[in-house]
């Protein structure tokens, strides 16, 4: 990676000119800046630095690719407001070539991008969004006449960062999912690091939170470096902990509260998702955290009532069955959640099992115990359930 005087020119501009360029007033400016430190993980004042960042930046140039893929990445980047994320996006960077918003087509559109990589050559930022199929020489995916492998390579060859956005970039994602008829996926669907055989910056969901992009960017520009990430490419301020340990419904999952069916009485009163097959025990991602576009809170799968189906972890989505139940990673819950008394559940309590592995750190035996309680738990709902269809059939028969 280039050094980040000779990739952007520092010379400082004002905080009025990005007033003005953003048609953003300066208080939400440096809200939007906190938003993003928080999101980093960064300590309280790095607002500052990243402010500082976007006010200088050159708008490095991006070179964006488009593969196997639904376009959702970008669709969600588009939509975010409050600042409107694509005006924030757009000032940050040059993007120099995007097959959705460019204005350009055909061979125009091929000749510039390979102006702006010449031009930019070492210093430019390549995001590709999309799986790479592989099967027949890589076939079932050409643009300008270039195999998405050929092109690929050649943009990736100079590039002063390469950012696969998008599950389907990262892994695979939808395009890689196998028929269980078939050993293989109909294209051979493959993520960016592995056809280019080096680890790259890996931003995984179906589509994935724009601020993480965002962010991985913002963190670019502000330190001249990429954010820690993880063994699978994974900026770490996003992908470390479970959506499972910070869920809004977490509390019902800890006393037992499940929801069993799609607009049962559980359902309906936002009881835990896990009996409906929800993967966020089993995912890696801030999705519980940070929320989705600006429609407010609760704006994400498990918030909206649907469980989550692992769309950002490879071998949870698109691979699992999505209701299948998911495969517990973690037992203990969070330190900062209140204790939750057996009483307000139903049969015997997962808080029971939970509190026994933070107290005696014996989370192996707190383990087996969740899943007793689980059966449990879900026995004492199903006898509930038959009990109720029991009281409502002898209601019936009075009114006869
Ligand atoms: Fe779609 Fe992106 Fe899913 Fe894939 O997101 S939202 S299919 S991750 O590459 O456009
Ligand atoms: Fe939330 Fe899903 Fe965990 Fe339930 S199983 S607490 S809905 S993440
Ligand atoms: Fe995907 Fe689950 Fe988040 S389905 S968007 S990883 S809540």
């Amino acid at each position: 990676m280039g050094n980040i005087n000779e990739i952007f020119d520092t010379s400082r501009k004002t905080l009025q000119d990005v007033e003005q360029r953003l048609e953003m007033p300066r208080r939400e400016f440096l809200q939007f800046c906190a938003t993003l430190a928080v999101t980093m993980g960064l300590p309280s004042g790095a607002e500052a630095a990243v402010a500082k960042a976007i006010e200088a930046a050159q708008r490095p140039s991006v070179i964006w690719l488009h593969f196997q893929e639904c376009t959702g990445c970008t669709e969600s980047l588009l939509r975010a407001e409050h600042p409107t994320l694509e005006k924030l996006i757009l000032d940050v960077i040059s993007l120099d070539y995007h097959e959705t918003l460019m204005a350009a087509a055909g061979h125009q559109a091929e000749a510039a991008r390979r102006s702006a990589m010449k031009a930019n050559k070492g210093k430019y930022v390549l995001v590709v969004e999309g799986a790479i199929p592989t099967k027949q020489n890589g076939i079932y995916c050409k643009i300008g006449g270039q195999t998405a492998i050929e092109m690929l390579k050649e943009c990736a060859a100079d590039a002063a960062a390469v950012i696969a956005i998008g599950s389907c970039a990262s892994w695979g994602g939808m395009p890689s999912t196998i028929s269980p008829l078939a050993d293989s996926s109909p294209t051979g669907s493959a993520g960016v690091a592995e056809i280019l055989g080096k680890p790259v910056v890996t931003i995984p969901g179906c589509p994935p939170n724009p601020y993480n992009f965002l962010a991985t960017v913002v963190h670019f520009l502000t330190f001249g470096k990429l954010p820690e990430l993880d063994t699978l490419g994974r900026p770490k301020f996003a992908y470390s902990r479970l959506i499972h340990e910070n869920c809004e419904r977490r509390a019902h999952f800890d006393a037992g509260r499940f929801a069993m069916e799609f607009g049962d009485p559980g359902h309906r009163q936002g009881y835990c998702l896990y009996k409906l097959g929800c993967k966020g025990p089993e995912t890696y991602a801030n999705c519980s955290t940070i929320g989705f576009g600006d429609a407010g809170e609760n704006n994400w799968p498990v918030g909206c009532g649907h469980p989550c189906i692992g769309c950002s972890e490879k071998g949870v989505g698109f691979t699992k069955p999505i209701h299948q139940v998911a495969k517990m990673l973690n037992v203990t819950p969070p330190l900062q959640y209140p204790r939750i008394f057996e009483s307000q559940g139903k049969g015997a309590s997962i808080a029971s099992a939970a509190a026994v592995a933070a107290v005696a750190g014996a989370a192996a035996g707190a383990a087996i115990m969740l899943t007793r309680n689980l059966g449990l738990s879900h026995a004492a709902e199903e006898a509930e359930r038959a009990k109720d269809a029991a009281g409502k059939a002898d209601a019936g028969k009075a009114e006869v």
